[in-house]
């Protein structure tokens, strides 16, 4: 081959590589997890069941250790996602299936149940305003897991713990079989917007702080709510 077709080939070799690249790198930055609509055949006025399941390790996917929220989207079918699309001003009847551990919250402020309807939550069916981590009762027996805080909304609301113990799922979805606790909240979407939500409870286990990981991704330990009217 004369230089000029080597220099030819060399070049086009070198393009559809970088070309590669920007490619890979594109899909990367594209890839989301997908989300469930909760508006489709909504009647204004009407509340809205949305039910989330937190899990110690999600068992599957790039990251199987890490902790996780999912979504029942309502086909019935579990969706690992943390994106929903909600309707304006409409009361959100949330049930959260925690089947993590947990223990005392760092930061004891989370521990106080705030901005939901009445501002308190169920806890396997009894009602309450706030959770001390330190004290180990029989409906609080290991602290807080995680949190659903959504920050601009003011919502915060504990998910107490199961105990730690070695039969805590570790595949999801899970399902009752398994240790869990059930928490009930409900509370107002506003307007349309999108509104980030996050769990601040520093679950990442391994990152530093806990705060890397699975609460730095869409998914996992955050996402957002987008809410139209
Ligand atoms: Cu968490």
């Amino acid at each position: 081959m004369s230089r000029a077709g080597r220099l030819a080939t060399a070049s086009v070799v070198f393009a559809v590589g970088i070309g590669l690249i920007v490619f890979l790198v594109a899909a990367f930055l594209r890839s989301s997890p997908p989300t469930v609509d909760f508006t489709a055949g909504h009647t204004a006025g009407q509340p809205v069941d949305m039910t989330l399941q937190t899990v110690g390790s999600i068992g599957f996917g790039a990251h199987p250790t890490w902790v996780s929220y999912l979504t029942l989207a309502p086909d019935g079918q579990w969706v690992h996602t943390t994106l929903w699309d909600l309707p304006a001003n409409t009361r959100i009847n949330v049930t959260i299936d925690q089947y993590d551990g947990g223990g005392p919250l760092r930061n004891q402020e989370m521990g106080l149940v705030q901005g939901t309807v009445g501002d308190d939550m169920t806890v396997d069916g009894k009602t309450t305003s706030l959770v001390n981590s330190n004290a180990t009762t029989k409906s609080i027996p290991n602290g807080v897991a995680h949190t659903f805080t959504i920050p601009t909304l003011a919502p915060n609301v504990p998910s107490v713990a199961t105990s730690n113990s070695a039969s805590l799922c570790a595949v999801a979805p899970c399902t009752f079989s398994s240790p869990h606790k059930i928490v009930k909240f409900s509370f107002m979407t506003p307007g349309s917007g999108v509104y980030p939500w996050q769990c601040f409870l520093p679950c990442g286990l391994g990152f530093l702080y806990g705060n890397g990981g699975p609460m730095q991704s869409i998914g996992y330990m955050d996402g957002f709510l987008k809410v139209q009217s």
